[in-house]
């Protein structure tokens, strides 16, 4: 039996529930509590982050979203994620891992230096997707969390526009690659690992509907990230992310 373990509003977690869904593969679903998330990572896989695939019947523990990927490809290959055509193989590993990369982390860092000037709203966000105790348990920690989130990650209103300009030119470099590719895929002819990375980690920052982060409609978005979505939104590689959402996710 396949074991998920992720956050409910992590992209890289989505980027593994995609796959799941995408291969009809049924899975248990273990959702953590952010920042908590780390003490039950640690024990299952040795690593702080998420996603984590445990797979009983092979002794199988994956912590990289690109591993989980592959291996999902291995024991269901249909339908494919990495095409059986070498050269295109290669050119979707080198998209996903460009997206991975370049997009990841600073996004998600330009993200949260915004994010964590309030920690009431933070909360309200993570909180998408808990059950009862673990809403609990995130009010209980967030005074140690927050801090700890702000210096592991330097994150502060004046980093935020390198990490902004960081996670750009990997926007432009993608949105350059779907366009030379004639705007339906980002390699050959068909969905593959690629599209579906691109889709799963951009999808917070257009908030893509039926996604988990369109499901926090109470609250108001800081300034610079609504600004950042209406950007993303206007340009081919922002719609191109909705439109996989609404082809390939819903
Ligand atoms: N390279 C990893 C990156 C995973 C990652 O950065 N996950 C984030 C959530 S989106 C995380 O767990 N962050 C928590 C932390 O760093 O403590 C992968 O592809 O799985």
């Amino acid at each position: 039996m396949l074991t998920l373990y992720h956050l409910t509003i992590s992209h890289f977690s989505e980027k593994a529930r995609w796959a799941l869904d995408y291969k009809n593969l049924e899975y248990r679903s273990r959702v953590l509590t952010p920042g908590l998330h780390i003490l039950t990572t640690r024990r299952v896989a040795g690593s702080s982050t998420v996603p984590v695939l445990v797979d009983d019947d092979t002794d199988t523990v994956l912590s990289e979203s690109t591993d989980i990927l592959h291996y999902l490809d291995r024991i269901r290959p249909d339908p494919p994620l990495f095409p059986v055509d070498a050269e295109l193989a290669t050119a979707v590993v080198e998209v996903e891992d460009l997206i991975d990369v370049g997009w990841g982390a600073d996004a998600s860092s330009f993200a949260y230096c915004h994010l964590v000037q309030s920690p009431r709203d933070l909360r309200r966000r993570w909180s998408v997707g808990l059950n009862v105790l673990q809403r609990g348990l995130l009010f209980a920690s967030m005074p140690l969390i927050t801090p700890a989130l702000r210096r592991r990650r330097r994150l502060s209103p004046e980093a935020a526009p390198e990490y902004r300009a960081a996670a750009m030119r990997t926007f432009d470099d993608v949105e350059g690659r779907l366009v030379a590719n004639g705007g339906e895929y980002l390699v050959g002819d068909g969905f593959t690992a690629a599209d579906l990375t691109g889709a799963a980690l951009l999808g917070p920052f257009v908030r893509a509907p039926g996604s988990p982060w369109a499901q926090d409609e109470a609250g108001q978005s800081p300034p610079e990230l609504l600004a950042f979505r209406e950007e993303l939104k206007a340009r081919p590689l922002g719609q191109w992310v909705l439109s996989m959402w609404e082809r390939y996710r819903r």
